[in-house]
């Protein structure tokens, strides 16, 4: 055996450049994910590391649609002719969406389905010396495979880590639906005494009958051996064995929990009975934990109340994709148990397995599910690969303590289909429900140890017309009021109507979540500005309703952080704003707001201090611009100081202090105390005169924005922009006009086009239409003065969006626009026809020098040819 084993090692070694080891398991693995080649069909080749998708960089550009279509991957395995006689494998965690692999040109499996492994056994097809490996990954449109449509990108690539395992010819079942071939349950579990059910299956791969052990350890978190089962099992050749090990009475367990996620091993091995050598050797997680949700009282875990609230994620970063590395998916569970989370919505789809080992470890309880979302397709293919789906989802994740829920589908009546043919809807609708029920079936067959859901959007009527609300143990329901539609406060009639019509269905709340761009900011926050004040508004309203009523079982802020959709356009094309983090996972306000309500030790935090560089106009004559700053906490009071200054002690409202702040010019130090919590942050300030002949406050520069109440951080730039003003002698504004108003119903204000050839949307999409004149009454000097335009009425009519429910587009009326602009009464932009001259929804910008003289300051003048000039933005910077 000893000969054996240094056999294994040598040819490992000999596949990877590597010459030392982990103990000897019987099977070794060792990651795939350097030295590949890959290429689009017909494309150049171009050496990648994996994880790798091809859409990082189409997916954001202004060109409608990213690449859907086949790519293809190849890299070369050395393994020696040691390796014959053992079991190769390749496990595949994550290949976008349509997989073939092939080994040395022959095909060897495919798989479908963009988000669950696969492992492919490769040992037929290999010749030990030359052996190449070809991935054909394919993410176009398939009508038979979920998702069909959504609000996230469908990423292409083999954008997760590719595993080289290498067995004995007996070894535990790589047949089981991507799963290491064992399923661990707990069929009885108390604070006193709990037992455990571990079923392997095994496979004989080789040519003789065997005679094994098979023995199940489980160890505490300490490594002490609690329990020890041996079972002795002959496998006929070529056949498969589940052997099922019943370990009874563990005394006193320690309990699994968010506050004590206590985790134990259980470690289960094919040993070979003459020479006790390990043949194949595989751990998993243990938790011991029961759970419980009732429609009345809410979830229970362990028999102790807990209010479920968390997030769901999406697995996508800033620049990556859906590439991202191992790395940056934990601290993603960290950053939420941080955030005083306890649930994870992994949501619209199984994620990368880090994930779930990251639940387990850090004590959050999950949710799973497959990605049928919006709609479905009415062909047996697409059934039966829903089905194969949520198989494959449970059986690879069967063994997390981490998950309680396995879901199936998603706002799938979000838009009806045949609405003009009601006989054919009825069909469809039967179709959703029979798919549902069928979904439902079989995931209570494979896993009666937990709970079913499927999630719906707030159209209570149609989803319990169709039946849906009987289906699953659990309903989710998926709320935006007060953003799509309505009001915040909305949402707790909504809370109250489930609890009333479906008294006996326990609930979650799925979804909530306002998104807020973090560079924008307002004073006057309101629906559908992006601003994160209107987030941390709309999240106490949410929070406040679901945490006072005990019969909810919890919540899911969607989104842990900002993600890709391709498809989406508004303030920052191509990416929902609705996350706690930013996309790069930086924390917004609402992140703040979240660790203020949920974090049990003392909090105290100046959430503005994300906005550390701010502008603004001076008070009066006087040298400050007040502005307010918000605080959030978990305490009663507190008191701000501001550059060592008391503006006094205030109460926490839902978690927030709210100052009124005269800033200064320059640095502001703010310092907030509570008891012993303090924190502080230091805000810079742009003072803007009051007046320009203000001489206390030099001028240096102004960017506004018109027809806009917001506030906009221009980080690549670093330029502060602010919003307009009417005229005001002495100082600067519009004369005339009225701000933009998109014909979309949900906009107070501007437009949610994508503006073509600026990552700076905002500064375009809001203007003053109907604008006689700007002023800026400075004094004499060189300046340079910037004029922004857009055309934001007309152009493509794109099709409303189906995730933007009660998306009410008015019919947009185009006009004729060409106007004059002069400066000083010389003419600068003469018959500017900006649909004409530059195309619509197009960033414009014109820049001009211009001497100030005579204290007769700037005037930009507007003349209508035809339909009403407009201004969306306007910057000036004094020279000298
Ligand atoms: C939803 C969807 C989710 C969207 C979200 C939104 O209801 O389930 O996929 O991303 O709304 O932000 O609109």
């Amino acid at each position: 055996m000893l000969k054996a084993k240094s056999l294994l090692l040598l040819f490992i070694a000999a596949a990877t450049g590597l010459t030392s080891f982990a103990q000897d398991a019987g099977r070794k693995t060792i990651s795939l994910n350097d030295q590949w080649e890959f290429n689009k069909e017909n494309g150049p080749v171009e050496k990648v590391t994996i994880p790798h998708t091809w859409n990082d960089k189409d997916v954001l550009d202004d060109a409608a649609g990213y690449y859907r279509g086949m790519g293809i991957y190849k890299r070369k395995l050395k393994l020696d002719e040691t390796a014959k006689g053992k079991n190769i494998f390749l496990i595949f965690n994550g290949v976008a969406q349509e997989a073939e692999v092939l080994v040395n040109g022959k095909s060897a499996a495919k798989h479908i389905g963009s988000y669950t492994h696969f492992i492919v056994p490769i040992s037929p097809y290999l010749n030990y010396k030359d052996d190449v490996i070809e991935v054909r990954a394919n993410n176009r449109f398939n009508e038979d495979i979920p998702p069909l449509t959504a609000d996230f990108t469908f990423f292409g690539g083999l954008y997760r880590n590719v595993t080289l395992l290498i067995t004995n010819p007996v070894h535990f079942s790589q047949k089981e639906n991507g799963s290491n071939g064992i399923f661990i349950t707990t069929p009885q579990v108390s604070a006193s005494t709990a037992s455990v059910q571990v079923k392997s299956s095994i496979d004989n791969a080789s040519a003789v009958n065997k005679k094994v052990q098979v023995i199940t350890t489980i160890f505490d978190a300490k490594g002490n051996t609690i329990s020890n089962q041996t079972t002795a099992v002959n496998i006929n050749k070529g056949g498969n064995m589940v052997v099922i090990q019943d370990i009874k009475s563990v005394q006193k367990p320690q309990l699994w929990s968010p506050e004590n996620p206590y985790l134990y091993r259980v470690v289960t091995k094919i040993i070979d009975p003459k020479t006790k050598s390990v043949i194949d050797q595989v751990s998993n997680p243990l938790g011991f934990r029961w759970f419980k949700f009732d429609a009345e009282k809410g979830f229970f875990l362990n028999d102790k109340a807990v209010k479920i609230i968390g997030a769901s994620r999406h697995q996508d970063y800033e620049n990556r994709g859906n590439a991202t590395p191992d790395a940056l998916q934990i601290r993603d569970i960290e950053l939420l148990k941080a955030m005083g989370g306890n649930f994870l919505r992994v949501a619209h789809y199984p994620q990368d397995p880090q994930i779930l080992e990251a639940c387990d470890r850090l004590g959050i309880l999950a949710s799973v599910e497959i990605p049928v979302v919006n709609t479905i397709t009415e062909s047996e293919a697409f059934t039966n690969n829903c089905l194969n789906m949520q198989t494959e989802m449970i059986k690879q994740n069967f063994n997390h303590p981490s998950i309680i829920i396995w879901a199936y589908m998603n706002e799938i009546l979000l838009r009806l289909k045949f609405s003009n043919d009601k006989p054919r809807q009825q069909i469809y609708f039967d179709h959703v429900r029979q798919l549902a029920q069928k979904l439902d079936s079989l995931t209570r067959k494979q896993d009666p140890s937990r709970y079913t859901l499927l999630v719906n959007h707030g159209a209570w009527d149609i989803y319990n017309k169709v039946g849906l609300t009987k289906i699953p143990m659990i309903v989710g329901w998926n709320l935006y009021s007060g953003w799509y539609s309505g009001v915040p406060e909305d949402f707790g009639k909504f809370l109250d109507r489930h609890h009333k019509e479906l008294p006996n269905t326990p609930f979650m709340v799925t979804e909530y979540g306002a998104d807020a761009d973090p560079r924008i900011r307002s004073f006057s926050p309101i629906r559908f500005d992006k601003s994160v004040e209107y987030g941390i508004k709309f999240n106490q309203v949410y929070l406040n309703a679901m945490l006072s009523r005990p019969f909810v079982a919890g919540g899911e802020a969607w989104n842990l952080a900002d993600f890709n959709s391709e498809t989406r356009e508004e303030t920052m094309p191509h990416i929902n704003n609705k996350g706690l983090l930013t996309i790069g996972r930086e924390p917004k306000d609402t992140y703040f707001l979240y660790q203020a309500y949920l974090l049990g030790k003392p909090y105290l935090k100046i959430t503005s201090a994300q906005w550390k560089d701010r502008t603004g106009t001076a008070d009066s004559a006087a040298l400050t611009s007040t502005q307010p700053v918000q605080v959030a906490t978990n305490q009663k009071s507190a008191e701000l100081f501001v550059n060592g200054k008391s503006l006094g002690v205030k109460d926490a409202v839902d978690h927030i202090m709210d100052w009124q702040v005269p800033f200064v010019n320059g640095k502001n130090q703010l310092r907030v105390v509570s008891g012993d919590q303090s924190d502080q942050a230091d805000i810079n300030f742009q003072l803007q005169p009051f007046k320009f002949n203000d001489a206390n406050i030099p001028f240096k520069n102004i960017n506004i924005l018109l027809g806009s109440k917001r506030f906009y951080i221009d980080e690549k730039e670093h330029q502060l922009w602010m919003p307009d003003q009417p005229y005001k002698a002495g100082a600067w504004g519009w004369i005339g006009g009225d701000p933009y108003k998109g014909t979309n119903n949900r906009i107070t204000y501007g437009s949610d086009k994508n503006i073509l050839g600026t990552d700076n949307d905002p500064v375009f999409q809001t203007q003053q239409v109907g604008i006689k004149q700007f002023k800026f009454d400075v004094p004499d000097g060189e300046y340079e003065l910037a004029l922004y335009f857009a055309e934001l009425v007309g152009g493509e009519t794109k099709e409303a969006l189906a995730y933007n429910l009660d998306n009410n587009h008015k019919k947009e009326v185009e006009e004729q626009r060409i106007f004059d602009v002069s400066i000083n009464g010389t003419a600068f932009l003469p018959k500017l026809n900006l649909a004409a001259d530059f195309g619509y929804t197009t960033a414009v910008k014109k820049t001009t020098r211009i001497t100030v003289q005579n204290g007769k300051g700037i005037s930009i003048d507007f003349n209508a040819i035809e339909g009403k000039p407009v201004l969306n933005a306007v910057q000036l910077r004094k020279i000298y």
